[in-house]
């Protein structure tokens, strides 16, 4: 898993800007750069003190041509992002400038990076933990100011901190256990018993309310998946453009129009929804609205939220009561459109039909507007019962994280049975091993390539 070569890689996005970076990382970093470097005043990298930044230009060594008008800025080990020598070069920010500088500093010894290969080394090198590594990845990805906070808090540490002192906790009772094993004619005595006992229960107390934030603070971090479902032309596309204030979905009067899923983020008070707009559920030959409607049925399966739209200037139709059937157990929200227009709605239909099958029902118009705040509220408060009270503490946001946690409270279950049932110390010493080891894959104490791979292969080329 060590390497010791020196790795780089353009740091910055594909396309224009006013800079771009290209990053080092690895113990040759400074010399490599040395030779395609020069300054005006001939200053040398390897004489430059460490954070600071010097002027100057790329060079091919072999015609001695410059390539770029750079800054270069040296951080030197062990206070960098890697801990290793990194060394940044900022070039113009064009995609000739910085290839060319890339290919410079490959052929002078440097290896291409791979996906998140900097933040990988920032792990092995012990700088930030594995939950903090992956807390990198969210941190760029954040998609509203609340997944940010949630994310930098977790790459400060705050997850860290919290799994450490519960496995701090189950190391001291797995030395417990193993000092009666060490001296076997010491009987373990009651007191200390409960005493274990008491541990065990609490450490599964807080495992369990660290799972329990996982349902609403995951959204933070992936967006909550809300499908907008309904037969054609009840206004699903209109409602996606009100709530984006752009005209993002084609709307016309011709039921059909929309025929492929349409993805979209937005921001419901620091809520991350990503809106599915979808093709209108109905019977239909053609062959690519049939393929739409698969595809609407589906994303109501994997939906947390589904947002099911009824036109209230036509009388129910059936395929208005075939999206009832399809939203059932769902967690839905029920908007009647086009509350502009008279109603043709029979009242019956509403108390009998709809209200039994949605946690809210709204009245909106989707081209006037009217209802839009109240139905970003409802779903702001459907999705996030529990999160008010929640959102000072620790939350976990990551699947991976989750797993880990629901393992370890599984082996800690085992070893409070094993305890209760008198089992053989060794067998107690065995079952408390687990836990820890569980919770020390959320922090990658315990961890195995195939974990590192999976984490680091999400990750962008120069992260
Ligand atoms: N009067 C009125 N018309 C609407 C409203 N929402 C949508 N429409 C119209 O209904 C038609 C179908 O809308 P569209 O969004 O394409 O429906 P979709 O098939 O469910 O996506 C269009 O002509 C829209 O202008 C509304 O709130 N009031
Ligand atoms: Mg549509």
């Amino acid at each position: 898993m060590f390497t010791d070569d020196t790795i780089a890689a353009i740091s910055t996005p594909v396309g224009e800007g006013g800079i771009g970076i290209v990053r080092l990382s690895g113990k040759d970093s400074i010399e490599i750069v040395e030779k395609i470097f020069s300054s005006p005043k001939n200053k040398t990298l390897k004489d430059l003190k460490s954070h600071r930044v010097i002027y100057g230009h790329i060079k091919n060594p072999s015609t001695i041509k410059e390539v770029d008008e750079v800054l270069v800025t040296v951080m030197r080990s062990p206070y960098s992002y890697t801990k290793e020598n990194v060394v940044e070069i900022n070039c113009h920010g064009g995609m000739i400038p910085l290839r060319k500088t890339l290919e410079l500093v490959l052929k002078e010894g440097a290896r291409l990076a791979e996906p998140g290969e900097f933040t990988k080394r920032a792990f092995i090198n012990g700088r930030i933990d594995l939950s903090q590594a992956e807390a990198v990845l969210d941190l760029i990805r954040s998609k509203t100011d609340e997944s940010r906070r949630i994310a930098i808090e977790q790459l400060q540490g705050g997850l860290s901190e919290k799994i450490t002192a519960l496995r701090d906790r189950l190391t001291e009772l797995c030395a417990h256990v193993e000092a009666y094993i060490d001296f076997p004619e010491d009987e373990i005595e009651t007191a200390s018993k409960e005493e274990m006992s008491e541990t065990m229960k609490d450490i599964d107390r807080e495992l369990q309310a660290l799972l329990k934030t996982y349902d609403e603070a995951r959204f933070f971090r992936e967006g909550l998946l809300t499908a907008i479902v309904g037969r054609p032309n009840v206004g699903k596309s209109s409602l996606l453009n009100a709530l984006l204030k752009k005209d993002r979905a084609i709307v016309t009067e011709v039921p059909g129009t929309t025929r492929d899923v349409i993805e979209e983020y937005l921001n419901i008070n620091g809520l991350p929804l990503r809106i599915m707009d979808t093709a209108g559920i109905r019977a239909v030959q053609d062959i690519v609205e049939k393929e739409g409607v698969r595809r609407s049925l589906q994303s109501i399966e994997n939906a947390d939220l589904v947002i099911a739209i009824f036109d209230s200037s036509e009388p129910f139709k059936d395929e208005d009561f075939e999206v009832i059937e399809k939203i059932k157990g769902k967690n839905a929200i029920i908007v009647i459109n086009k509350c502009d227009l008279p109603s043709a709605f029979d009242e019956d239909i509403i108390t009998s039909c709809i209200m039994n099958h949605a946690s809210c029902i709204l009245n909106i118009s989707a081209t006037r507007g009217d209802g839009l705040e109240e139905l970003k509220d409802r779903i702001f408060d459907l999705c996030l019962k529990d999160w008010r009270e929640e959102r000072e503490g620790v939350v976990i946001t990551n699947l991976r994280h989750k797993t880990a946690i629901e393992n370890a409270k599984a082996s800690l279950n085992k070893a409070m049975s094993a305890l209760i049932d008198n089992q053989p110390l060794e067998i107690l010493a065995l079952e408390l091993r687990d836990p820890l080891d569980r919770l020390g894959e959320i922090v990658g104490a315990v961890t195995t390539e195939d974990i590192l791979n999976r984490i680091f292969n999400d990750f962008c080329i120069g992260k």
